[in-house]
């Protein structure tokens, strides 16, 4: 099958791998990226040297293209992008913000560049900037989230621009990434799957939490801080909970106190294996998540899955 966004990015399948602080890694999105999806290595809050290295990793690895996610609220994000630029990385995703100051540079180095977006006005903004592509990204999502879910979201970018739009939040399986296409995406972005997968290094004890999850296992937590984040319940949430009701009560709520519950909690997690005061990012799918798996496994069965789900509106 002919896929727009592969000719455009010249990978095989229309896959995203999402791009997880702390956990995608060279390994994780060099096994994606070998096995014909797009493999994407997160900034996260790491310094651009940490994220250089994981590039030059990957490359030993594969000459087929990867990208990197810039997250817009690093203090890191200005050197990210000038690392990425040095590195003629092929592809930069972009998160929690507006690259917009970084845009000439990106294209000045032949970089595609692909916003993540969670509403129809960011979404013209980025594609007035000159974005190639954008994920459209529903409140499913594990991590930082906007307000919309994927339903919605999706068909109201894919009307509200002409560039291509890939889903994401929600798709962890065949039905999921068929769903997106009807919505209009032409690729789907998928980050709770991969989490489990058997390249990504990410602690077991997180692994076996989001393979034990079900429906309801995620709560948002830091609402007060304007950055909604979607983790896994357990005890770091709960106490976020406590705290974010005991804030609210207050005429002047104490941000600042909500916003250092979160220091260091992600490494807890991903890291030290903290699953129960570390935060455990994932998206409302993970009831679905059940097994581990390799990467090339996951996009196999999905493409399959896919292409046979599909073949009668393909006329096959
Ligand atoms: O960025 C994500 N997901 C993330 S980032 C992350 S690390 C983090 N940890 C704690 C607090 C905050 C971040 C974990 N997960 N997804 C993409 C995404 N982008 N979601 C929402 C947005 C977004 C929000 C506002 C994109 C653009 C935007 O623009 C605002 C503007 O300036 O126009």
């Amino acid at each position: 099958m002919d896929f727009e966004i592969c000719r455009l990015l010249n990978i095989e399948y229309p896959i995203f791998q999402g791009a997880m602080a702390w956990v995608a890694e060279s390994s994780l999105a060099g096994a994606v990226s070998r096995a014909g999806g797009l493999g994407i290595i997160a900034g996260g809050n790491a310094p651009a040297e940490v994220i250089r290295k994981e590039i030059h990793k990957l490359r030993e690895t594969t000459d087929k293209p990867f990208a990197v996610n810039i997250m817009l609220l690093s203090p890191f994000a200005d050197e990210m992008a000038q690392m990425v630029c040095e590195e003629k990385v092929p592809i930069v995703t972009t998160g929690a913000g507006n690259p917009g100051k970084h845009m000439e540079s990106f294209k000045a180095s032949g970089i595609k560049v692909i916003p993540v977006v969670p509403s129809v006005a960011i979404a013209k903004k980025m594609e007035k900037l000159g974005a190639d592509a954008l994920v459209a990204e529903g409140m499913e999502a594990g991590g930082h989230i906007g307000k919309l879910t994927t339903m919605v979201l999706v068909p109201q970018v894919v009307d509200a621009v002409h560039i291509p739009v890939i889903a994401a939040g929600g798709i962890a399986d065949v039905r999921g990434m068929a769903a997106a296409f009807m919505l209009g995406a032409k690729g789907a972005q998928v980050g709770t799957r991969f989490l489990v997968a058997k390249e990504c290094i990410v602690h077991d004890n997180y692994k076996k939490a989001v393979l034990k999850a079900n429906d309801i296992s995620t709560t948002v937590t830091s609402q007060l801080t304007g950055h909604p984040v979607r983790v896994l319940r357990n005890k770091l949430s709960k106490l976020y909970d406590a705290a974010e009701r005991e804030e609210l009560r207050k005429e002047e709520p104490d941000i600042e106190r909500i916003e250092k519950l979160g220091v260091g909690s992600l490494r807890k997690a991903v890291i030290d294996g903290d699953a129960e005061y570390g935060s455990l990012m994932s998206g409302q799918i993970a009831g679905l998540v059940n097994k581990e798996e390799t990467a090339k496994e996951i996009l196999e069965s999905l493409m399959e899955g896919f292409l046979n789900l599909t073949a009668k509106e393909r006329g096959l």
